[in-house]
C-alpha cells in the first residue's frame, strides 16, 4: 500500500484525530524541580543566568514547595549552597548543614513531597572541584568516604532519595552500604551514572557558586563523545545498587537516554540543565523562538527518549499545562 490509498495526512486532520494518536505524553508525574538553597531567611534572589529560578533560605523554600505540591509536581531535588567552604567540603555531612536544614524543613512542612538530594562535594568545597584533593588530583577513595558521610547526613535529615553527582568510582555501592550500615535501608539512590564533562553547566556553577578554583571536570566526569562507555558505567551503578539512573544532560545526549531505555527495566532519568534551560530562555527573550512552545517540544523529546524522569528548572512553568 501506498500514495494514493495510503494517506497519513487523514490522522493529521483534526485535533482530536491528533490526540488519539499521540504516542508520547508528557506528565506532571515525569517531573522533578530542582531548587537551590542557601542561608539566611527571607531569601528569594533570582539567578541572572536562569530566568525564573531563584535561591532560596529554608524559610522561603517552604512556601515555594506549597506551590510545587499545589501544581502536582511530585518532586524536587535540592542543592545546598553553604557561606562556608573548605578543602574537604566540611558542610556537605554536618548535621546541622543548610541542605539537612532544608530537607527537615521540607518533610515537615510538604510530607507528601519526595525530596531529592544531590550528593556532592562541589557546593561545599572551596576549590569547587566534586571530591577531595591530593594536589591538584580529585583522590577517588577519600572522596568516596565523604560522600557516603554526606548521604548519611541526608537520609538521617529525611531524605527520600539521594543522588550522587560527583562521578566517583564506586560511590554507589560505599553509599548503599553507609546508608544500610545507618538504618537506611528503604532510602533510595538515584545515581548520576552517565554524567557528561558538559559546557551547559555554566549558569548552574554560577548559582551554586561551584565553578572549579582551577582546571576542569574532565578527570571524573564523563567524555562526551563516549555512548558506549554511558552505558558501561550504567551497568556498573545498577550493579553497585543504585534504584534509578540518570543521563546528564539531556538534549545533547538523547542517543545515550534512548540506548539505556532500550537496555535497562529501571527508572531512568534525564537531567534537563542549567543551559539548556537558559538557552531556550535567552532565544525567547529576544523573540526568536515561542518559548513555551520550544520548552514543552524539549521536555517531550527527553520524554520520547525514554526518561521517568525528568529533572528540569521549567518544571512550575509546564505543569499547568500538562
Ligand atoms: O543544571 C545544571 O547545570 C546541573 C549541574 C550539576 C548539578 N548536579 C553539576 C554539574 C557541574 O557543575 O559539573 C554539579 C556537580 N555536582
Amino acid at each position: 500500500m501506498s500514495f494514493p490509498d495510503v494517506r497519513m495526512r487523514r490522522l493529521r486532520r483534526t485535533e482530536a484525530l491528533r490526540r488519539m494518536c499521540r504516542e508520547t505524553v508528557l506528565r506532571r508525574d515525569d517531573l522533578i524541580l530542582p531548587l537551590f538553597v542557601v542561608e539566611g531567611s527571607g531569601v528569594r534572589e533570582p539567578v541572572a543566568s536562569m530566568p525564573g529560578v531563584h535561591r532560596h533560605s529554608v524559610d522561603t523554600l517552604v512556601n515555594e514547595l506549597k506551590e510545587v505540591h499545589d501544581l502536582g509536581i511530585p518532586g524536587v531535588i535540592l542543592f545546598g549552597i553553604p557561606t562556608d567552604k573548605d578543602a574537604r567540603g566540611s558542610g556537605a555531612d554536618a548535621a546541622d548543614g543548610i541542605v539537612q536544614r532544608a530537607v527537615e524543613a521540607a518533610k515537615r512542612a510538604e510530607p507528601g513531597l519526595c525530596v531529592i538530594t544531590d550528593v556532592c562535594l562541589c557546593e561545599y568545597t572551596d576549590h569547587g572541584h566534586c571530591g577531595v584533593l591530593d594536589g591538584e588530583q580529585v583522590e577517588n577513595d577519600p572522596s568516596v568516604e565523604r560522600l557516603a558521610a554526606t548521604a548519611v547526613s541526608h537520609a538521617r535529615a529525611g531524605a527520600d532519595v539521594v543522588a550522587p553527582s560527583d562521578m566517583m568510582d564506586g560511590r554507589v555501592a560505599a553509599i548503599r552500604a553507609a546508608l544500610d550500615a545507618d538504618g537506611h535501608r528503604d532510602v533510595a539512590i538515584l545515581s548520576y551514572a552517565a554524567k557528561f564533562a558538559s559546557a551547559f553547566y555554566g549558569p548552574f556553577r554560577d548559582a551554586a557558586e561551584s565553578t572549579p578554583a582551577f582546571g576542569d571536570r574532565r578527570a571524573y566526569q564523563m567524555d562526551p563523545p563516549n555512548a558506549r562507555e554511558a552505558l558501561r558505567e550504567m551497568r556498573l551503578d545498577l550493579a553497585e545498587g543504585a534504584d534509578a539512573l540518570m543521563v546528564k544532560p539531556a538534549l545533547p545526549y538523547l542517543d545515550v537516554l534512548a540506548a539505556a531505555r532500550r537496555e535497562f527495566d529501571l527508572p531512568l532519568a534525564a537531567y534537563h540543565v542549567s543551559g539548556e534551560y537558559a538557552m531556550l530562555k535567552a532565544a525567547a527573550e529576544r523573540g526568536w523562538l515561542d518559548g513555551e512552545r520550544a520548552m514543552a517540544e524539549a521536555l517531550l523529546a527527553i520524554k520520547r527518549a525514554g526518561a521517568d524522569w525528568i529533572l528540569t528548572y521549567a518544571a512550575k512553568e509546564i505543569a499547568p499545562t500538562l
